[in-house]
């Protein structure tokens, strides 16, 4: 990534052209960083003397991040829930079962839930994964009642005594709102049965500021509480999570960097200010 080291260079040369200054907007811009984000930058930058710029836009990435918990919910006591939400292709399920692998492998008990009873290829994408990690997955039939699977998953958690239920979603488009009284119903359920810990809205990198609108109304319709950003060992424009946080005010919980199970990390806000400016 490294954004800003090019930046930094050009700043040093100092005298900047304002058609010089139109290009550093663009870079950052381009980077993904939203208009509103990299217009307060440059006016940092103007405002700064060449040997303070570099400490003074650290500071404003450091303030663009959110200052919220980025560790997963996890109760004292009984199952802890995670509702995995967003539209369609951006990793839900790819990203719960990387979180089930991950859960798994730190000694959990975690039972999955096949909520996205939409697609039947979503459904045994979810068991095969399931099959090789060693993790029940509840599943119920094709175009079945995504409740139902929920309620069934619930006891069954119950009865393992699982330390945490993940449920994978549908994601029809966001603004279709028989998706959000889904999702809505999911949530009763679950809430009778227990609680929701946590509820993980699953953002593709790659879509750029289309993410923020996403981040937007899944909170509205179902009070996200956290995002996983995905495919971003497929972009070089590293910006994007500096302006959903920004905008969203939500913690980035995990990083996913790949198709396997084990391309997933924890977020973590140094080592990425750190990638973006390159030091
Ligand atoms: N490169 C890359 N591909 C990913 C990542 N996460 C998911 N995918 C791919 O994105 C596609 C859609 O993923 P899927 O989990 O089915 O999305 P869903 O519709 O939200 O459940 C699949 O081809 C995944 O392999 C990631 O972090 N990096
Ligand atoms: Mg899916």
């Amino acid at each position: 990534m490294a954004l800003f080291s090019k930046l930094f260079a050009k700043l040093r040369g100092g005298n900047l052209s304002a058609a010089d200054w139109d290009e550093l907007r663009t870079t950052l811009i381009e980077a993904d960083l939203g208009a509103a984000l990299s217009d307060e930058l440059i006016a940092i930058a103007k405002s700064h003397k060449s040997d303070d710029i570099e400490s003074a836009i650290k500071i404003a990435l450091e303030a663009a991040l959110t200052k919220n918990s980025r560790d997963l919910a996890k109760l004292d006591t009984g199952t802890t829930t995670i509702l995995v939400v967003g539209v369609n292709g951006t990793g839900k399920t790819t990203s719960v079962a990387k979180l089930m692998s991950a859960l798994k492998q730190e000694g959990k008990v975690v039972v999955v839930a096949a909520a996205d009873t939409f697609r039947a290829a979503a459904i045994e994408q979810l068991q095969t994964w399931g099959e090789r990690i060693g993790v029940p997955v509840i599943a119920g039939k094709f175009q079945g009642d995504p409740a139902s699977v929920v309620f069934d998953a619930a006891a069954q958690a119950k009865e393992l005594s699982a330390d945490y239920l993940i449920v994978d979603t549908a994601g029809r488009l966001h603004t279709k709102s028989n998706l959000m009284d889904e999702l809505s119903k999911i949530r009763r359920v679950l809430e009778k049965a227990g609680s929701v810990d946590e509820v993980l809205l699953v953002v593709d990198a790659t879509t750029g500021q289309n993410g923020i609108i996403q981040a937007r109304s899944f909170t509205e319709s179902v009070g996200v509480t956290g995002l996983i950003l995905t495919k971003l060992d497929g972009t070089a424009k590293g910006g994007v999570a500096l302006a959903i946080e920004r905008e969203s005010g939500l913690p980035i919980k995990f990083i996913g960097t790949g198709e396997s199970a084990f391309d997933f990390e924890k977020f973590n806000s140094d080592s990425y200010i750190s990638g973006l400016i390159g030091s």
